[in-house]
């Protein structure tokens, strides 16, 4: 038993660190983001991962760090490195009650 879970630990950190250069991870499992918010430098990428079973549009209209990854197939990830700092919405234009909030520091 003891086996199975370390095991199991090895994997999921092994595909959050060693697979992504970006520092934050984000799922987007049941139509909800990992985290409501995360805290990054400036230059710092996040990853998006669409671990969830339909499409999402994640995106951000907040000045300065704008981005719009189009629709996320899922099983797809894309990393966003943010350049300014601030925080920043982060929603998805498909499913409207999907936001976070990405924090930006110098
Ligand atoms: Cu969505």
């Amino acid at each position: 038993m003891r086996t199975i879970a370390l095991f199991t630990c090895v994997i999921v950190a092994g595909f959050s660190v060693g697979a992504y250069a970006a520092t934050e991870v984000i799922h987007q499992q049941g139509r909800v983001f990992s985290a409501e918010s995360v805290s990054i430098k400036k230059g710092d990428a996040v990853t998006f991962l669409n671990d969830d079973s339909v499409p999402h549009n994640i995106m951000s209209a907040t000045k300065g760090n704008e981005f719009n990854l189009g629709s996320q197939a899922p099983g797809t990830s894309t990393d966003v490195t943010f350049k300014e700092a601030g925080d920043v919405q982060v929603i998805c234009a498909i499913h409207p009650r999907m936001k976070m909030m990405v924090k930006v520091t110098d």
